[in-house]
């Protein structure tokens, strides 16, 4: 298996900038064959290309090209290059862009349903995740993505980790710690819901734009996996880091239904296999690397600190955070998330 984990990090990194030096005029090439490709299609993600999501991606373009004899050219767009996350998904809701991996979370603000997955503390470990995402929970979301837009979404959603909080001001321990912060989130109504519920100032701000808002103090603090925050190089401008795993978080592989049906069965199979296969590749990857980031942004001057989770969950309680979206999401969807995860309020 091609995993990382017995791969010292120094090589991964080492791997991660030599994947930096192919990429071309803001895209990899994906094959030998690109000018005599019948098909292009193009796949969009906000991450950086250090991130395990570019690294498997960038090899399952290689491996479509290989596959499809150079029919298809699956090319990759890193980094927001092609649009804020926001512009990406109109984009790819108008056949723009054919692929895009999207948090559940702001795919939430076309398909509300979407948004289930990352109730916060919902999941106590992967053993949780993969089950509800890979089961009926998956299942349920995957369907109401079908049925209410020009989207679908790949079997295998791709990970990004259990989600931590920084800030620039202060260590946050436990909730009241929280009071008043100016902290980004990601644009989706849960996310916004969830920090008021803490009591926090949220305010939407796209991925592309955290480095900046976070540099110039527009906000004080943002939450994302360790792996994202290093990655992106937030350690560069917050201070602090509190482990409070608060929210699983990943990335749903959608595709423009239209522009799918477009390929030849042969080429669907093809590429879907690929992206499910990279999908369950990136999950490995992405969890040996967010174990093994405390230590490294240590030595980057970040301070870290545990936070007891159950505080925390205890504050979403008597918010009403759980009995809001229990309502919203309804008492069938609600009971699919608590198979997996036992009751949550
Ligand atoms: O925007 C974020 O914080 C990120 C990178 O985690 C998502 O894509 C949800």
């Amino acid at each position: 298996m091609g995993t990382i984990r017995n791969v010292s990090r120094r090589h991964f990194l080492k791997t991660a900038s030599a994947a930096t030096a192919v990429v071309t005029a803001g895209s990899y090439a994906s094959s030998a064959f690109a000018e005599t490709a019948e098909f292009t299609l193009k796949y969009a993600n906000n991450l950086p290309l250090t991130h395990p999501m570019n690294m498997r991606a960038k090899e399952m373009a290689a491996k479509i090209a290989t596959e499809s004899k150079g029919r298809i050219d699956f090319q990759v767009y890193p980094n927001g290059q092609l649009g804020t996350d926001t512009d990406t998904l109109s984009q790819i809701r108008a056949g723009a862009v054919d692929f895009f991996t999207l948090s559940p979370l702001i795919l939430g603000t076309l398909v509300p349903a979407a948004q289930i997955s990352g109730i916060g503390f919902a999941f106590k470990d992967y053993n949780q995740v993969w089950a509800a995402l890979d089961g009926d929970l998956g299942a349920h979301v995957r369907k109401q993505i079908v049925a209410s837009s020009t989207l679908f979404a790949f079997e295998k959603i791709w990970d990004s980790g259990y989600r931590q909080m920084t800030n620039s001001t202060r260590p946050i321990t436990k909730p009241e710690d929280l009071k008043g912060m100016k902290l980004r989130v990601p644009p989706s109504p849960l996310w916004t819901s969830m920090f008021r519920a803490f009591d926090a100032a949220p305010t939407s701000i796209n991925f592309a734009e955290v480095y900046s808002a976070l540099q110039t103090k527009i906000v004080e603090g943002q939450e994302n996996p360790l792996a994202v925050i290093y990655t992106a190089k937030l350690y560069e401008v917050q201070k602090y880091c509190a482990i409070t795993n608060h929210m699983w978080d990943g990335f749903w592989f959608l595709g423009n239904k239209k522009s799918f049906e477009k390929l030849p069965k042969d080429l669907q199979e093809i590429v879907t296999r690929n992206i499910n296969e990279a999908g369950l590749k990136q999950r490995v990857d992405v969890k040996a690397l967010n174990d093994s980031l405390v230590a490294e942004m240590k030595t980057k001057g970040m301070a870290f600190n545990n936070a007891d989770p159950d505080a925390f969950r205890a504050k979403l309680r008597s918010a009403g955070f759980y009995a809001e979206w229990n309502k919203k999401f309804g008492a069938e969807a609600w009971a699919i998330l608590e198979k997996y995860t036992g009751k949550l309020a």
